[in-house]
């Protein structure tokens, strides 16, 4: 399944999402003749065409068309218009222009978005201590959804992060009959945290949209925030060393790839987890705006490969898990993507 028709998949209740703005552009834009008439229609048709394409880059870019353990899922988090899933088999070492890689290419940024929203039981935490952490996800028709499909292994990712980047968790809630998802959670230190629920919503026709909604919790307590660690592509986490090559672009999808080591020689035995050989999520500095890739279904020379396409310019804070020996690991780098 590839990833360019994961953001066409039609949601019923917003048949407009099912057409395709770039090609009314086209049209619009390419009749030759102009009247006040015809100006206005193509720039109502302009117009929609551009919000369609925020809202599916915003909402839908995850629109998950494939699922399921092991599938190739599409990727690039919420990804972008542009990020898209490579299926193996299609060349590797192409880049292209995106289009439609917008600065709203993110998800995590708004509690509610595509019609469905997160709604937590409670958001105030205290530090250290263990409680239970609840939720539902409301859908279009206002009830809380009780179908998700199955994304890497799981129906429901929740990533937690303390607001200053630091902390991070990566989690799998389970859910009640009635939409109720439920996991204990410990949030180490004051302050704001930022809850993401990633998931893939099915409705009645069983159509899937993918979403990733975000929420505040906070610890109160006086806040000392953790600077950001400066830019590096090595990461040192329980014995591994982690590094990865390339460089992320703004509007163009490029190849991230990262090779663990220990004791200097490369890990042999990477394990899948959830799926795949490794997650990546990938959150912006000043609006921790969610990036969340899967990487190639097959190592790359041992590598574990992903294809990012940054949303913006800016900081970001890189959380890569990986699996060695039955236990995930988790790296992190600070990218700078100029
Ligand atoms: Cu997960």
């Amino acid at each position: 399944m590839g990833p360019d028709t994961s953001w066409r998949t039609p949601v019923p209740d917003r048949p407009g999402l099912t057409k395709r703005p770039r090609a009314r552009n086209v049209r619009a834009s390419g009749d030759g003749q102009s009247t006040p008439a015809r100006d206005s229609l193509r720039l109502a048709a302009i117009i929609g065409g551009l919000v369609l394409a925020l809202v599916a880059g915003f909402g839908l870019g995850r629109a998950v068309g494939a699922s399921g353990p092991g599938a190739n899922g599409p990727m690039g988090g919420v990804g972008a218009t542009s990020g898209h899933a490579h299926a193996p088999g299609i060349p590797s070492d192409h880049t292209h222009a995106g289009p439609a890689s917008v600065d709203t290419a993110v998800g995590g940024l708004a509690v509610s978005a595509g019609g469905y929203t997160l709604v937590p039981a409670s958001t105030m935490m205290r530090a250290g201590v263990p409680a239970p952490f609840s939720f539902r996800i409301d859908g279009p028709d206002g009830r809380p959804v009780t179908k998700f499909a199955i994304v890497h292994d799981k129906p429901m990712h929740l990533i937690v992060v303390r607001r200053d980047l630091s902390g991070y968790q990566h989690l799998h809630p389970t859910m009640t009959a009635d939409g109720d998802w439920q996991i204990g959670l410990t949030l180490p230190a004051t302050g704001a945290w930022r809850a993401y629920a990633d998931f893939a919503a099915l409705n009645a026709a069983g159509a899937q949209t993918g979403v990733t909604l975000g929420v505040d919790l906070t610890v109160a307590g006086a806040y000392t925030p953790t600077p950001i660690p400066p830019a590096a592509r090595d990461s040192t986490v329980d014995g591994f060393t982690v590094t990865y090559e390339g460089t992320p672009r703004v509007g163009a999808t490029h190849p991230l790839v990262f090779r663990v080591f220990s004791s200097g020689a490369p890990v042999p035995s990477l394990e899948r987890y959830l799926g795949a050989y490794g997650h990546l999520v990938a959150l912006r500095e000043g609006d921790l705006g969610y990036l969340h890739v899967h990487p190639e279904n097959q190592l790359y020379g041992g590598a574990v490969k992903f294809w990012l396409a940054a949303p913006s310019p800016g900081r970001y804070r890189m959380f890569f898990d990986f699996q060695v020996g039955g236990k995930v690991h988790t790296a992190t780098y600070t990218m700078v993507v100029s």
